[in-house]
């Protein structure tokens, strides 16, 4: 059976972003498919300046709303990564199969590190090392695909590389896994300023939704988006990123094609306002659902310790073979 490992970081409350460019997916296709594991990758919200009592909100958090967007404890593992210690064991061993200038590379390290210089922080070296602990998160399970939004194709590239790698130097240890990308809204942007990503840890509240935003702040939020000056109603991510924002979000709704909801409209003002409701509606249920959730929170640790108990272990055996195959004496 095909294995999914995927993974939420507690850095923010969930957006939008995070649901449809990966979530959704989780629940609606990949847990019924796949031998499937969800993590909150509580780990990865180290790498920048951070607040212990916050992370550990948002961790909780995290782990509800999956399960209030309808992961299924029964068809799927839930858990928290720093829960088993095989994701930072094997982690250093893939460290020692990286390069300093492969890590150098990575998107992510350059805008967060520009972030945090910018706003007068030392770069953690966890922030440089953070795609090596992703590569451990999904090798460690065997994992064949990784559904993700496209802003991680580089970091499940290094992960691929690193496997490959390290199964050329030490014999075969670990699958060679693969990214997955939903059809549409693989990379949901900013309301306020739709060329960048709509990312839970950015400053910019307006141009964010929330899971957990009422219904008239999102309906407020889109209505806001920015857009151009032009009139007509064309998909066009390059010239009208705004626009295309809005009728990717729309289709991702509606099951849509942007392309033709587009000739669907003659006005910025109809778009929004179909986009808000049907935002509106998909996040309608999710909300209920975390209200539930939230008021059992002993039901959600349950849920986790098991999924912790089932990932150490379907996770140690592979890596305690990765240490016996770089060379390390067994204890
Ligand atoms: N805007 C987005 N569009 C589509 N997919 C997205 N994802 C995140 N933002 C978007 C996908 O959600 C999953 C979990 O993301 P993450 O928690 O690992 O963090 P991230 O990708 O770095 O996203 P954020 O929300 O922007 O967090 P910060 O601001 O802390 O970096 C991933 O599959 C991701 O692709």
């Amino acid at each position: 059976m095909t294995r999914i490992f995927s993974g939420i970081k507690p850095t923010g409350h969930l957006t939008l972003g995070n649901y449809l460019g990966a979530l959704r997916r989780w629940v609606e296709v990949d847990q019924y498919q796949a031998d499937a594991l969800f993590s909150v990758v509580d780990l990865h919200a180290l790498t920048m300046e951070h607040e212990p009592a916050r992370v550990l909100r948002l961790s909780r958090q995290a782990a509800t709303l999956m399960m209030a967007a309808g992961l299924d404890p029964e068809q799927c593992t839930v858990f928290v990564q720093s829960h088993v210690d095989e994701h930072a064991r094997l982690s250093y061993l893939l460290e020692c199969t990286a390069t300093d200038g492969e890590l150098r590379r990575m998107i992510q390290y350059k805008e967060k590190g520009a972030r945090a210089q910018a706003a007068g922080a030392s770069v953690r070296v966890s922030l440089l090392t953070y795609p090596v602990l992703m590569a451990a998160d999904i090798l460690a399970y065997g994992t064949d695909e990784v559904p993700v939004g496209d802003d991680q194709t580089q970091h499940v590239e290094l992960t691929r590389d690193l496997a490959v790698r390290f199964n050329q130097r030490y014999g075969h240890t670990f699958t060679v896994p693969k990214a997955t990308h939903p059809p549409v809204a693989a990379r949901v942007m900013d309301l306020q300023d739709p060329t960048s990503k709509m990312g839970k840890s950015q400053e910019s509240g307006a141009g964010i939704v929330y899971l957990l935003d009422d219904a008239d702040v999102v309906r407020k939020k889109i209505m806001r988006a920015v857009t151009d000056s032009g009139r007509e109603v064309e998909y066009d991510r390059e010239s009208r990123p705004g626009i295309a924002n809005l009728l990717d979000m729309l289709a991702a709704c509606t099951s849509g094609n942007p392309n033709e909801l587009a000739g669907a409209y003659d006005s910025y003002g109809a778009l929004k306002k179909d986009t808000a409701e049907a935002v509106v509606e998909l996040l309608k249920p999710v909300r209920e659902r975390h209200a539930g959730l939230a008021a059992d929170p002993g039901y959600v640790d349950d849920v986790l310790r098991k999924g912790a108990e089932r990932a150490r272990g379907l996770a140690r055996p592979r890596v305690d073979a990765a240490y016996r195959a770089i060379g390390l004496l067994p204890a």
